[in-house]
């Protein structure tokens, strides 16, 4: 038990704050310290069902702040490029450096050479890395950078083109009202996605939810809640999806008044599910042969999801982080229009990203029918900045190394001669990390703001250390799932020489004579921004008591459902998509005129699915879930955590033994891009066929190029879907013991 507040000593102080990395929750936190040092995290003590649990990546936050290998003074590099060795600077030296080389580079190769990567390690409002860097470097006269959501760029593209929404979620309560719930793809037991979805799946069960798993793994979510679990072979999800829809128009079990009301476009995939389109009928035994799946668990499937109502199909985005990831999530919105589940208590749209508007932050597709995902960036304060954009080129980010090494010769929009990275671990998070290796060892020079010393961090010229959330005030909300927003209090003094991503950039704004670039405090900043951000004020009245408590929840009067009013009462409010319906057929689709974005959702054949003929030299199947003990490869090197589960890769008993690898044996898994080296973890958790490395590793190539931190990007491809996802779970892989 917690002992009460007063207990704890009168020289400790309780700092309510919140965690703002990458994660799929967002917890509020009550931090204890004396001495400008954690001594312990507390998690909410609000009483349910209001509760938000923390989970046991905040609770380690401690060991996370205050870890020994933190940077805490600006360094520059001593050894070989990637080596990592350091040595300590004074910041007057690293802005010395820093503003020398970038002047340079851009008086010899103009402002296009600058590539600014930014990425999600940080995610509040004013310390925003990605945010400063851009504002300096816009008024710096330009830059390079990327475009394409690493994360759910495929989810995102499929929303907006069926719905031309990404607020495509419902409040995780709503699943109380299901009577069936499918995840598909989805499991939040240990990528959270809202702080207390797993308290409300586990209610739904409780009040008599059917649950069913369909996942190449048995994961954690399906161990606690599913009834049932399917496996399935990756990236064959939506041949499984158009078998389900072949059953339920052959049986009359669609809602036809559904689909005539709300939805456009049906007969073109009816036409295609059935045959008359391409002449393969889309049986389930057609399906079966390509997922892996029977053809009767197909027809059950589609029966009880026709006819249990409500049901919420629960599609995400790991499926969707593939080679075709957009049809998955498109399909699902199909079939949940075909039921009638969209806009209903208990039911779903599909779409994958789950995102409510309260407390969300889903960004455009950069892939049309999106828009361009800079409109949104950029503090919301009218007038009082520069705010103009002067991005030169864009990159698609999972290319930026090829587009490194090949440069306009390679048919990409400019040469790149340096990069200044932030809240990001590209080296490890982006496919292809021995590519990775190779284009950053081409660069004339490299800075890196970060707190720890990652796999990109090695790579720097120049280390710029930074503060972590502990050391700084903001506000921030969840995502995907509020309903609350979050305040970041300052707990402890900075630790070293760190300063803030803003710190960095203002003061370089004034070494290079860039002027009003920072004109308030911090204090006035925190009110500034949230005075102009109607996502905030809408909900929260009293910014001192937001402040004070830490967190602002909002009460809902009822759960939100996407698209309620649309379904609701259409005339008054149509979808917003060129047609005002759910666009089962997109003409902007087909005006792209991609066969690999059909305007119709489709199952496609990709390079390195199953039946691609590199299968016969590398017969499984990689996915590479998030971690449970990790934010991708954030507190990778915290102690408790890394006790909790060691990184080791999943693989089915059968495919072991038939390679006379024995449960923990050092493996081997490799493929033309490289190969990593852990321990195996037998099990009948994961299908065979499939085997499964967690993201996140830190890329540690030894001198022969086997890459000891088992990261799992060393294996896969810098390539993007149609609709612009990364395919980070489509690569073909072999596998023997070390
Ligand atoms: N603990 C933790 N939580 C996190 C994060 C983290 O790093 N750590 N990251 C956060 C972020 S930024 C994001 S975007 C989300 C990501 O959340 P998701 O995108 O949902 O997570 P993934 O772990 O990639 O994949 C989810 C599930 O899909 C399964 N899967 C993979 N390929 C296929 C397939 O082809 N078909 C089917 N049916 N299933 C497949 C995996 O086995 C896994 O169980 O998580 C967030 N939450
Ligand atoms: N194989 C594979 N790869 C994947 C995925 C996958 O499913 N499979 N998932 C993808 C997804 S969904 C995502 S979102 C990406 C995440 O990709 P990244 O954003 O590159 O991942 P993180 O590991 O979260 O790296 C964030 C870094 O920011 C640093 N940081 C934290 N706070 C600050 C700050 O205030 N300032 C600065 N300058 N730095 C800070 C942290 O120390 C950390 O090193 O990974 C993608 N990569
Ligand atoms: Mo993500």
């Amino acid at each position: 038990m917690n002992p009460p507040e007063s207990d704890t000593g009168s020289d400790v102080r309780i700092v309510r704050t919140t965690s703002t990395y990458d994660c799929g929750g967002r917890c509020p936190i009550k931090l204890h310290v004396r001495d400008n040092q954690i001594l312990r995290v507390e998690g909410d003590d609000a009483p349910e069902p209001h509760q938000l649990r923390t989970c046991l990546r905040c609770r380690a936050y401690k060991q996370y702040v205050h870890h020994p290998e933190r940077f805490l003074y600006p360094q520059k590099r001593v050894g070989k490029r990637g080596e990592g060795k350091f040595k300590r600077i004074s910041w007057d030296e690293a802005y010395d450096i820093f503003i020398r080389e970038l002047d340079r580079i851009k008086g010899t190769y103009g402002n296009e050479a600058i590539l600014l990567a930014t990425g999600g390690g940080y995610l509040a409002s004013l310390h925003n890395g990605g945010l400063a860097a851009s504002r300096l470097l816009n008024q710096y006269g330009g830059y390079v950078t990327h475009y394409g959501n690493i994360s759910s760029e495929g989810a995102v593209w499929a929303s907006l083109t069926q719905y031309g929404s990404v607020m495509v979620g419902h409040s995780r309560e709503d699943m109380m009202n299901s009577r069936l719930i499918i995840l598909w793809g989805w499991d939040p037991a240990r990528m959270i996605s809202g702080t207390n979805t797993m308290h409300h799946l586990i209610r739904a069960r409780e009040k008599g939810a059917r649950i069913i798993a369909i996942d190449p793994r048995y994961h954690d979510t399906a161990a606690t809640v599913a009834h049932e679990w399917i496996p399935i072979y990756p990236g064959t999800d939506t041949a499984v999806m158009v078998a389900m829809a072949n059953v339920m128009i052959k049986e009359n079990l669609h809602d036809r008044q559904f689909l005539d009301t709300y939805t456009t476009g049906f007969d073109a995939f009816a036409d295609y599910v059935l045959g008359k389109e391409d002449g393969v009928d889309k049986t389930p035994a057609w399906a079966a042969e390509i997922s892996g799946v029977d053809a009767s668990v197909i027809e059950r499937l589609a029966r009880e999801y026709a006819a249990t109502k409500p049901a919420a199909l629960m599609d995400c985005q790991g499926p969707a982080r593939s080679a075709m990831g957009e049809q998955y999530n498109r399909c699902a919105s199909t079939l949940c229009a075909m039921t009638g589940n969209v806009g209903r208590p208990g039911g779903s749209a599909g779409g994958g990203l789950m995102g409510i508007p309260v407390g969300h932050m889903f960004r455009m597709s950069a892939i049309p029918p999106g828009k361009n995902p800079f409109e949104l960036d950029g503090p919301n304060v009218k007038g009082t900045l520069d705010i103009r954009l002067r991005v030169k080129k864009r990159i698609h980010v999972n290319t930026l190394w090829d587009a490194i090494l090949e440069g306009k010769d390679g048919g990409y929009p400019s040469d790149v001669k340096m990069m200044w990275s932030m809240c990001n671990n590209y080296v490890n998070q982006i496919g292809n990390s021995n590519k990775a290796d190779q284009a950053l060892k081409q660069l004339e020079f490299i800075a890196v703001s970060e707190l720890f010393p990652t796999a990109t961090a090695r790579y720097a010229d120049l280390i710029f250390p930074v503060t972590s959330a502990a050391e700084r005030n903001d506000f921030t909300r969840p995502w995907p799932s509020g309903p609350y927003f979050t305040m970041v209090n300052q707990a402890i003094d900075p630790l070293g020489e760190c300063k803030s991503d803003l710190e960095i950039a203002s003061d370089l704004a004034e070494r290079l004579g860039i002027e009003g670039f920072n004109p308030h405090s911090e204090e006035e900043w925190l009110k500034i921004l949230f005075e102009n951000n109607p996502e905030y004020t809408t909900h929260i009245d009293d910014y001192e008591a937001f402040r004070k408590k830490g967190v602002h929840r909002v009460d809902l009067p009822e759960p939100i459902v996407a698209f309620r009013d649309q379904i609701a009462d259409p005339e008054n409010n149509p979808f917003p998509t060129p047609s005002g319906k759910i666009e089962i057929y997109s003409r902007r689709a087909a005006d792209l005129d991609n066969p690999a974005c059909p305007p119709i959702p489709k199952y496609m054949p990709t390079a390195e699915d199953r039946f691609d003929s590199l299968a016969g030299q590398y017969p499984m199947q990689l996915i590479t879930p998030h971690p449970r003990n990790r934010v991708h490869s954030e507190l990778y090197l915290v102690p408790w955590l890394k006790e909790t589960e060691e990184h080791r890769v999943w693989i089915n008993t059968r495919d072991a033994k038939a390679r006379g690898i024995e449960d923990r044996d050092e493996v081997l898994v490799y493929n033309d891009r490289g190969t990593v080296s852990l321990p195996a973890f037998l099990t009948e958790r994961i299908m065979p066929g499939v085997v499964a490395i967690f993201e996140g590793s830190w890329y540690q190539p030894d001198e022969k190029g086997v890459d000891r931190g088992a990261c799992a990007n060393t294996l896969t491809r810098d390539d993007y879907s149609g609709g612009g996802a990364c395919v980070m779970n489509t690569s073909l892989v072999e596998i023997q013991k070390a």
